[in-house]
């Protein structure tokens, strides 16, 4: 088994000729790791950059996942039967969930949960940009789990062999747990499909609404992805963004007509040369502006993200306080 190393970090001229060889061992591990396609664990050497690019790609996963609550959680007291308010909760609370997982999976390259938390109130941080658009109707319920939840699956099932193991492990149960989301969203898309003219047209109208911020979610046009070589270089990303934006415009093409609804894209074909699913063009000035923060509901979301946080610094204060006294009687016994 390959030795495994501690990570070293500064630029070799501060190190001492035994910090310089281990780093040198280090790279060497680090190389034949990504040549193999194997993973790389927490307590490995890696490049300080390799650190950086996984702490910025799953930070801005997890907070993701937290500022994504906000536009369903919106609809859990107007879910329409006791049924569908009960899953859209378990469904809020998973993503929850996945936040903590991937603050974990951040933490174990040495970023603290706190200062990552820090860094999104104070608007310094990256999440998806679709979770920056209004949920006006409960059809946006079925489009969000059937078209968000679905492209989050396309992206993230490749994650689920990521070169870091923390992260492709959580991805393997985020993945799991997407699927099921997934599914909830197209039932309430088939059922409102098929009932009266009016929730059909409200159905129809949330997949138009969705539809393009939801294959913006995969990010900028390969040609503009500024970081998308070298994540693939080091099997973190295993396919580019716009690989992965063709694969869900296929799916969606064929779900679609389960749902006897249409996607409102007139240019969406499948290129017999190329293999790739073709769609029609995108507006990126506005993908652009709603990450610069002037989407619809960038400054709704940060607000109240900001006051939830502010809410719950006192359970933060309890647990911490639980733990030192836990600690302090622990020691005692021992
Ligand atoms: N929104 O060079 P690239 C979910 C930024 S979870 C905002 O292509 P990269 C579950 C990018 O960060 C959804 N920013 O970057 C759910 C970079 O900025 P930086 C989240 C975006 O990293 C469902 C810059 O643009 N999923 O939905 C976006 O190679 C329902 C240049 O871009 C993940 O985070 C965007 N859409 O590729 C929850 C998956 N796209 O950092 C609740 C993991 C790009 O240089 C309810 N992440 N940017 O300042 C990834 O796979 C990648 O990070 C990409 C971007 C594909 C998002």
């Amino acid at each position: 088994m390959e030795q495994q190393l501690q990570a070293v970090s500064g630029a070799a001229a501060q190190q001492s000729p035994e910090q310089q060889a281990d780093a040198e061992a280090g790279q060497a591990y680090f190389d034949r790791a990504m040549a193999a396609d194997s993973r790389i664990e927490p307590r490995d050497w890696m490049p300080d950059a390799y650190r950086r690019t996984l702490v910025r790609q799953i930070s801005q996963h997890a907070h993701s996942e937290i500022i994504g609550m906000q536009p369903e959680a919106n609809w859990i007291t107007r879910a329409p039967s006791l049924k569908r308010k009960a899953i859209l909760m378990a469904k809020v609370q998973d993503e929850a969930g996945h936040g903590l997982y991937l603050y974990s999976a951040a933490e174990t390259l040495g970023t603290s949960r706190d200062e990552m938390m820090g860094q999104l109130v104070a608007g310094k941080a990256r999440y998806s940009s679709i979770f920056n658009y209004p949920t006006v109707t409960w059809a946006d319920m079925g489009a969000i789990g059937w078209m968000v939840d679905g492209a989050a699956i396309c992206n993230q099932v490749p994650l689920c062999r990521a070169s870091f193991g923390p992260y492709g492990r959580a991805m393997v149960r985020v993945c799991k747990e997407e699927s099921f989301h997934q599914r909830q969203g197209f039932e309430i898309l088939l059922e409102l499909a098929n009932g009266t003219p009016a929730q059909k047209q409200m159905a129809q109208d949330a997949v138009n609404r969705w539809y393009a911020p939801s294959l913006m979610m995969f990010g900028p046009p390969d040609d503009d992805s500024p970081n998308s070589k070298q994540s693939m270089a080091w099997n973190i990303k295993r396919f580019s963004n716009d690989e992965l934006r063709s694969r869900f415009v296929g799916m969606m093409a064929e779900q679609v007509k389960v749902l006897g609804l249409s996607l409102p894209d007139a240019e969406i074909r499948f290129n017999e040369e190329t293999k790739k699913w073709e769609h029609g063009a995108l507006d990126w000035d506005e993908f652009k502006e709603v990450l610069a923060g002037r989407g619809p509901c960038n400054a709704q979301r940060m607000e109240r993200r900001r006051e939830a946080h502010e809410g719950g610094a006192w359970v933060r204060e309890a647990a911490t306080a639980y733990a030192a006294k836990m600690a302090a009687k622990n020691e005692v016994a021992a």
